[in-house]
């Protein structure tokens, strides 16, 4: 926790945007990293029960997606990583939503072909399995908002794995030829699928920034406040055009890839690490210092333990609320594997242009276009 503290007041601009923080935005925080952890914890438990076969969890790494996503506005863009799930429901997606997408469910956006999940509409671009993928889109994203002169913020995620593949190199370079309103948050959990950083990594993961040409910055991931004080003074300069910018935020995943090497992941880092990092638990130590440090959460001019005690309450209140809201989640996302599976023939539909039945109105007025009584041909496809 002294850490956690001596981080909040280290730098002058990022202190002014924490202080400036409503309690409404540290409930708002501190119930985003809550429903992201209960949102994996469902997942988990369906891996167990035999309903998934397996799933990526951000167990551990919850403060980089939910302080990075908070510190948007409205018209920003986001890509997240598949272990990013907590940016999605951040800027909106519903996570019955997002337990579909694992369910395969065709009332979905991604109508049960992908887990990989996002909503284009609410300004969440989906990501694929290739990783750092987005990162030329995201250039692409930031061009278009430079000569339109708008005045949003994209930003994704790469891993510390993925920031050393060809889509990286080849997209960052352009953007930062471009100088494009990008973040990229270099979310370094310190390992990629079974591999340590210092095994694929010579070089130190803050400064990869430098041989692009642009300026990086660093924050703690596991501390969601200085999360979202950098991003917030991240997204001010690029909307001044100052950007694009590689935000390195380190933290560590408390487990495997995916639910499937849990125990391969124990044995590549010791107990020691493990026992470190969870001291460092990004729900854990904020709930800790809203109780210790924080202001009175309702708002009112409170002290000691008058303060602890409201601030008690109100946490509580919080975990409950979010609790019951992805119990519901969790009900409405079985509920679809019961009532709305998709037809094989979804498979093939709008892969490449819409269908005919869907440029006919079909998929406009929530009818699911079927090719009944034959087999799905390449014209289908086509469309
Ligand atoms: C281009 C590409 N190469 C390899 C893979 C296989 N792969 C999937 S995840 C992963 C490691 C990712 O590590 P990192 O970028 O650090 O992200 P993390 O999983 O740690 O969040 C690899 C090698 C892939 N999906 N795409
Ligand atoms: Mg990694």
């Amino acid at each position: 926790m002294a850490d956690y503290r001596a981080r909040l007041s280290a730098r002058e601009d990022r202190r002014r945007v924490i202080e400036a923080l409503a309690p409404r935005a540290l409930l708002g925080l501190y119930e985003g990293m809550v429903r992201f952890r209960l949102h994996d914890i469902a997942l988990k438990r369906w891996v167990r029960q035999g309903i998934i076969s397996k799933a990526w969890l951000g167990t551990g790494e919850e403060a980089v997606a939910i302080g990075t996503a908070r510190a948007l506005r409205a018209g920003d863009v986001v890509g997240p990583m598949i272990r990013n799930a907590g940016a999605c429901h951040e800027r909106g997606m519903p996570v019955a939503d997002l337990l579909r997408a694992y369910l395969g469910t065709a009332d979905q956006i991604t109508r049960g072909r992908d887990l990989h999940t996002g909503d284009p509409a609410r300004g969440i671009i989906p990501p694929n399995s290739m990783m750092a993928n987005l990162v030329p889109v995201f250039t692409g994203i930031g061009l278009a908002i430079r000569r339109r002169g708008g005045r949003q913020v994209a930003l994704t995620y790469v891993g510390d794995g993925a920031s050393r593949t060809a889509a990286f190199h080849e997209g960052f370079n352009f953007a930062a030829v471009q100088r494009v309103p990008v973040i990229i948050v270099l979310q370094d959990n310190q390992v990629a699928l079974g591999t340590r950083t210092e095994s694929h990594s010579a070089a130190p993961m803050d400064l990869l920034h430098s041989a692009y040409g642009v300026p990086g910055d660093v924050c703690d991931g596991n501390n969601v406040l200085d999360v979202y004080a950098a991003t917030a003074v991240l997204a001010r300069r690029c909307r001044r055009g100052e950007g694009p910018f590689i935000l390195t935020a380190r933290t560590f995943r408390m487990g495997g890839h995916a639910t499937h090497d849990d125990a391969e992941a124990r044995r590549l880092f010791s107990p020691e690490h493990f026992r470190h990092w969870g001291r460092r638990d990004p729900i854990g130590t904020f709930e800790a210092y809203l109780m210790e440090d924080g202001p009175p959460l309702d708002g009112r001019r409170r002290a000691g333990a008058a303060r602890r005690a409201v601030n008690r309450r109100l946490l509580a209140e919080s975990e409950a609320r979010v609790t019951a809201e992805v119990e519901a989640a969790v009900a409405a996302a079985l509920l679809s594997r019961r009532s709305a599976m998709p037809e094989p023939e979804d498979a093939v539909r709008g892969v490449y242009a819409p269908a005919p039945a869907e440029a006919a109105g079909g998929a406009a007025k929530g009818r699911r276009p079927r090719v009944a009584g034959r087999r799905v041909s390449l014209s289908d496809v086509r469309g």
